[in-house]
């Protein structure tokens, strides 16, 4: 490492960058597809992409997989499957999600291998306090939520509110992204807890103008963590907020993330630039 490339955690993953997270929901992509949503979403700006389906069966996942690792083959947009670690490998991807009730995250670790990325989503102080109690390059990242009221997940957990991911965040030695009922409006506040990004379902599946939508989120963190707006004419296409989309992306580490940093406080990724490479 000669200190100019992205930080790595455990297994020499390269950070993730949460900032603008798409969960596929099939039913709410509707008629549009869920490969079609992907396309459009990414090319707007999401960084992270989980197949979400708890309905399909585990043949029909791995087909929808399939078909999302070609979507994102070139961008640099990392694939995770949402609590079916047995999938990852068989789908391609580059790794998995899992909650509370799911599987245990050194199984679920060691059926990943050391490369793949993996998520736990938290609730309260105890989920964190739990996790910290692992290795640190068990987990590259935590969800926590839902922050407020969802209609895409029946069984989620009461919503905890912004004190709540405020609190969890600066618990956490790994960067946090928001979930649960987060819209274009309510960026802002997400992003002044402290958390690295927020993940989404319905504000982009199934809007009417799914690229639009996943824009518009994308300007909206970009602009409450000021990540360069100024440069980001610069980079030609659509660039927005210093990211470039509109086109595929690589490297899309941000530098100075994860748990390595856990020693320069719990927000050493917050607002930290996203390093990335415009094909
Ligand atoms: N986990 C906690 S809330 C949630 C999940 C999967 C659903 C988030 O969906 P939306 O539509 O962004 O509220
Ligand atoms: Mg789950």
């Amino acid at each position: 490492m000669d200190g100019t490339g992205p930080r790595t955690t455990g297994g020499g993953r390269a950070p993730l960058d949460l900032s603008v997270y798409l969960i596929t929901d099939t039913g709410q992509c509707g008629a549009f597809g869920v490969p079609a949503t992907v396309a459009a979403a990414v090319a707007a700006g999401v960084t992270v992409v989980q197949l979400r389906d708890p309905d399909a069966d585990d043949a029909d996942l791995v087909v929808l997989g399939r078909a999302l690792v070609a979507e994102l083959a070139g961008t640099g947009v990392p694939l995770l499957v949402n609590d079916r670690v047995h999938l990852v490998q068989a789908i391609g991807a580059d790794g998995a999600h899992v909650g509370q009730g799911d599987a245990d995250v050194l199984d679920a670790r060691a059926l990943l291998g050391p490369h793949a990325y993996l998520g736990l989503s938290v609730q309260t102080a105890s989920h964190v306090q739990a996790a910290t109690a692992l290795p640190a390059d068990a987990l590259d990242y935590l969800g926590v939520g839902p922050v407020w009221p969802t209609g895409s997940k029946p069984d989620a957990a009461p919503a905890s509110g912004l004190e709540r991911l405020r609190e969890l965040s600066a618990a956490s030695p790994w960067p946090c992204v928001a979930i649960g009922g987060i819209t274009v409006d309510r960026v802002p506040a997400v992003a002044a807890t402290g958390a690295a990004g927020v993940a989404v379902i319905s504000a982009i599946c199934g809007q009417p103008d799914v690229g639009a939508a996943a824009l518009a989120l994308r300007a909206a963190w970009d602009g409450a963590v000021g990540s360069g707006a100024a440069e980001a004419g610069a980079l030609g296409g659509h660039a927005v907020g210093g990211h470039a989309v509109g086109g595929g992306v690589v490297g899309a580490g941000a530098a100075g993330s994860g748990p390595d940093d856990a020693a320069a406080g719990p927000h050493a990724w917050a607002g930290v630039p996203t390093q990335r490479f415009v094909l």
